[in-house]
């Protein structure tokens, strides 16, 4: 049991008294455009509170708006009212208690636990910009984040505390750490006691569309993550009425999405896109990742509709069960790395349920999908989901005909469309590199066909996409050389059958390593990345070589390397 506040908690009767919902006619109408911008738009007061009050209006179902639960059989269930509460709550202890302004960052590093949608929603409500980021991360991760970002203010759990407090001296900024726990801890605020007593009466910031919403953090060929930032925009995009085709999401639907909390992939899924339609968020705690506790959450919770990698189906496919006829799935969505068409084709068979295909990244959300009831073309990527103009350009900006190799661009040029980041924070080199003539150049590789499909390629740069997670190159090569054994590495992207690609190290070791048993100290070396960075970066797939292709100025051929895995020339 979670802090005793349940869907029958009684403290959450009263009306809160500064809800200042917008006329909106009825539930799920629609009330912005595909190419709207409304000077003025906040997803908590707009979205959330609007839903309360269609709740109070008893014109919403009283399925819940929050459905959490655990191995332990523990369950959260809370309504709209219980979340418009809480998250007034919340942002009382953030902006009164911490201290925080509109415009502070604040660090969000939670699993799946309910306070997770508390901080985001929160954070909203103020104009704190929340950066999520996976619990994966390792102190020197975090002291990154912290640092780049100069943020105020972290929400983490016990697990990740002393990880904070080894680098907390060196944070200047850093005023907060409150701490998700049952447990007080020294030099931390205990967040559930603070919401508990703090006041539910908060008056939502009138945020203008453009005004900063949130900053995901996305890696990169060279260097250290960049900082994507996000609009309120961002969620307003989720309302737009080609965004609500995706996947016709409605207030009857009980929803999951199974990404780490720390992508964008949990704020469009867990968050932003069923609750626009009013739908049930579920989330399953799911601390390790485990296809059987998915498969059975399936059979045991009335899910209606999924939002998942393809590893994650694929890793569930692969499981050995009489049947995956799950009772009421009916819509399943896929994005974050490339779908084989036998694959979208065995979950078809397996489970009678389509899986349908979107694409896009932290800097864009979800940009093209093949809609729900639109014709799947198998492998197809879909079109791109207005307002985003999406074509493949040259390495100019050039629009090339169909069937044409070339970048997945986003005309930002004349106008840059609602949704799309607004730039890497502190970077303008960065933000420069990436605009292409009138787009912002994707970094992916596909083509378009005569009715608009797009068929992803692969990276046009040396990043890898490691079953949905982006991992730079240099991150790994990085952490490989904190190890006395490396004297240097080149880390590419490798095919998988489970994980579509995985990370390589080519490694030339220090000479007096040469005779060291090469099964060892893989493992070795592994649980080294494993150790000084987030694990899902680590070399699945580890090789010794005596030298590393090089340009004639020395700079290292991954692309030779990478070819090479994939059998290319
Ligand atoms: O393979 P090993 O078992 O040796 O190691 C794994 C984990 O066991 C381990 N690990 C995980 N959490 C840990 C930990 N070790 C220590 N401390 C922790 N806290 O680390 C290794 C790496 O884990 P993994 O996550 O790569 O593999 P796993 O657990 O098998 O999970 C499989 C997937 C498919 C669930 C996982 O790879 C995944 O979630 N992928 C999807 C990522 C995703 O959501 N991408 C979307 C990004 S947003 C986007 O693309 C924009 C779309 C609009």
């Amino acid at each position: 049991v979670l802090w005793g506040i349940h869907m029958s908690c009684p403290g959450f009767h009263h009306a809160p008294q500064h809800l200042r919902c917008r006329s909106l006619s009825g539930a799920g109408t629609l009330r912005w455009n595909d190419y709207d911008r409304p000077e003025e738009f906040n997803f908590a007061s707009d979205v959330l509170d609007h839903w309360t009050q269609m709740e109070k209006e008893g014109k919403r179902s009283p399925n819940p708006a929050l459905w959490w639960v655990n191995d332990q059989g523990d369950e959260v269930k809370w309504s709209f009212r219980e979340m418009t509460d809480l998250t007034c709550r919340t942002a009382n202890v953030l902006t009164q208690t911490c201290g925080l302004q509109t415009g502070d960052r604040l660090a969000l590093i939670l699993p799946r636990v309910p306070e997770w949608w508390l901080v985001c929603v929160g954070c909203i409500r103020t104009g704190i910009i929340f950066m999520p980021g996976t619990t994966q991360m390792k102190a020197k991760d975090i002291l990154y984040r912290l640092q780049v970002s100069g943020a105020k203010a972290i929400v983490t759990t016990d697990t990740l505390a002393p990880e904070v407090e080894s680098v907390a001296p060196e944070c200047p900024s850093l005023k907060t750490k409150l701490l998700v726990s049952d447990h007080s801890r020294e030099g931390w605020l205990d967040f559930r006691s603070l919401v508990k007593s703090a006041s539910p009466d908060h008056i939502c910031i009138k945020s203008k569309t453009l005004d900063p919403m949130a900053i995901f953090f996305t890696s990169g060929t060279t260097g250290f993550p960049k900082m994507a930032k996000h609009s309120h925009g961002f969620a307003l995009r989720s309302y737009f009425p080609a965004c609500r085709k995706l996947m016709q999401l409605k207030m009857s639907d009980v929803f999951w999405c199974l990404s780490d909390t720390g992508w964008i992939l949990a704020a469009l899924g867990s968050l932003l896109e069923p609750w626009t339609a009013g739908s049930t968020v579920f989330a399953h705690h799911l601390p390790q990742f485990d296809p059987k506790v998915i498969i059975e959450t399936f059979f045991k919770y009335p899910i209606t509709q999924c939002l998942a990698a393809p590893s994650v189906y694929r890793m569930i496919l692969q499981q050995n069960y009489t049947s995956l006829r799950f009772p009421t799935l009916e819509h399943c969505c896929t994005g974050g790395e490339a779908l084989l068409p036998e694959e979208q084709e065995q979950w078809k068979r397996q489970t009678g349920v389509l899986l349908y295909q979107a694409y896009g990244q932290s800097e864009t959300g979800i940009s093209c999908g093949t809609l729900r009831g639109m014709k799947i073309k198998p492998g197809s990527m879909g079109k791109a989901i207005p307002p985003f103009d999406i074509q493949i350009i040259d390495d100019k900006g050039n629009i090339q005909p169909p069937n044409t190799e070339g970048n997945i661009g986003i005309r930002i040029k004349p106008t840059r469309p609602i949704g799309l980041f607004m730039y890497y924070e502190n970077n303008p080199e960065k933000t420069a590199e990436v605009e292409c003539g009138d787009f912002y150049n994707t970094g992916d590789r596909a083509t378009i066909d005569e009715e608009g499909y797009f068929w992803f390629l692969g990276r046009s740069d040396d990043v890898i996409n490691a079953s949905g997670y982006r991992v730079g190159p240099a991150e790994v090569e990085n952490a490989l050389a904190e190890h006395p054994a490396v004297a240097e590495s080149a880390v590419v992207s490798s095919p998988d059958p489970v994980r579509g690609e995985v990370v390589k190290a080519f490694i030339v070791l220090n000479p007096e390593f040469s005779s060291r048993d090469p099964g060892e100290l893989t493992k070795e070396l592994q649980q080294h990345v494993k150790s000084v960075t987030a694990p899902y970066k680590y070399p699945r797939k580890v090789e010794f070589v005596s030298e590393l292709p090089k340009t004639i100025t020395g700079k290292i051929k991954r692309s030779e390397l990478r070819k090479k895995e994939f059998g290319q020339k």
